[in-house]
């Protein structure tokens, strides 16, 4: 216990031996990292988290890279949670992130955690979500969470950050138009990087017109263009990020409870889902023939199957 709150101590102190320490219990689920998130809740909600999400390739951490230098030059203390749902097994991204991000490695202000997906079913949210805490307890004054933008991931990093910007880039994909409604609804501030890229105006043309056909338009989405190779829109970004993260109510840190609470509300329905595909054929046999057979409603079969699920959950 003193051996814990020494730690304790030199964590709430910014110290970064503390802060990896903490982060490694965390990372592995080792017993202490219980105490120190139980210990570290009434010292949160001091850091802005800002989350960047966005397909593959986009450029996101070209774009977190030059911004931690943006957030340096303001003095500004940095951590950033890197997480990458590819397999850790190659490796590739989470190597070249931390190569990319290298040119602060040095700098006592900026503290680096990459994260590879351990699976499915939120055991990533909430590793990431604990780790952005931690971080914040230690006092980082801006927290960078980048995600890869593969569906689950981003509601992910919605649930966490304060404000949450969508990186995109011309010439991915298809098309912008092929890209999710569901990404440009997390956004509060959209990002076309490459605009060193001879489409990038197309692009932004294009994302225009996506967002004044969402309705009800409750707040105004920034579209900002950035090229990160050269640092170009760095500063109206970091202006941006500000403005969103201090004059929108909408983006208000939820409290940590609320935050909690809807993580496990999501995992819980993503794992209920796994579970009715796995058992559709055994336990949930019967259910399905008489929802099938109108014999029951979806309501009365949704109800039945949580509770088939949970009978097999414990024997299983
Ligand atoms: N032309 C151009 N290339 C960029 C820009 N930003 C990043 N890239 C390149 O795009 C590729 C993917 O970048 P990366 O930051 O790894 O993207 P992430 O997968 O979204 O994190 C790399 O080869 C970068 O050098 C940019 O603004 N302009
Ligand atoms: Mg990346």
């Amino acid at each position: 216990m003193t051996e814990l709150s020494t730690g304790l101590t030199s964590l709430l102190a910014g110290e970064s031996t503390a802060l990896a320490r903490a982060i490694t219990a965390v990372d592995n689920e080792h017993p202490v990292a219980r105490d120190i998130l139980g210990a570290i809740q009434a010292y949160l909600g001091k850091a802005l988290v800002v989350g960047f999400t966005g397909p593959p390739g986009a450029g996101k951490s070209t774009l977190v890279n030059r911004f931690i230098t943006e957030m340096r030059a303001r003095s500004k203390s940095v951590g950033v949670v890197a997480v990458d749902p590819s397999s850790p097994i190659t490796g590739g991204a989470l190597l070249g992130d931390r190569i990319r991000m290298s040119e602060h490695t040095l700098d006592s202000g900026v503290f680096i955690r990459s994260l590879a997906s351990r699976g499915h079913l939120g055991g990533l949210s909430i590793s990431a979500a604990r780790i952005v805490d931690i971080m914040d307890a230690a006092g980082r004054e801006i927290v960078i969470l980048e995600t890869v933008g593969t569906g689950q991931s981003e509601v992910e990093m919605a649930e966490i950050a304060d404000v949450r910007v969508v990186v995109l880039a011309p010439g991915l994909g298809d098309d912008v138009q092929a890209i999710k409604a569901g990404i440009l609804e997390i956004a509060d501030i959209l990002v076309v990087n490459k605009s060193d890229m001879p489409l990038a105006k197309q692009t932004v043309r294009q994302l225009k017109g996506m967002l004044a056909l969402r309705a009800p338009v409750e707040r105004q989405v920034p579209i900002i263009e950035t090229s990160a190779l050269d640092g170009k829109g760095i500063p109206d970004l970091s202006e941006a990020v500000f403005d969103q993260g201090t004059n929108h109510a909408s983006t208000k840190k939820l409290k940590s409870a609320d935050r909690y609470r809807r993580l496990l509300a999501q995992t819980t329905a993503r794992l209920a889902e796994t579970l009715v595909h796995q058992q559709a054929h055994t336990h949930l046999k019967t259910v399905l023939e008489e929802l099938k057979n109108a014999d029951i409603n979806l309501d009365t079969a949704a109800c039945r199957a949580l509770k088939i699920l949970n009978e097999n959950l414990l024997n299983d």
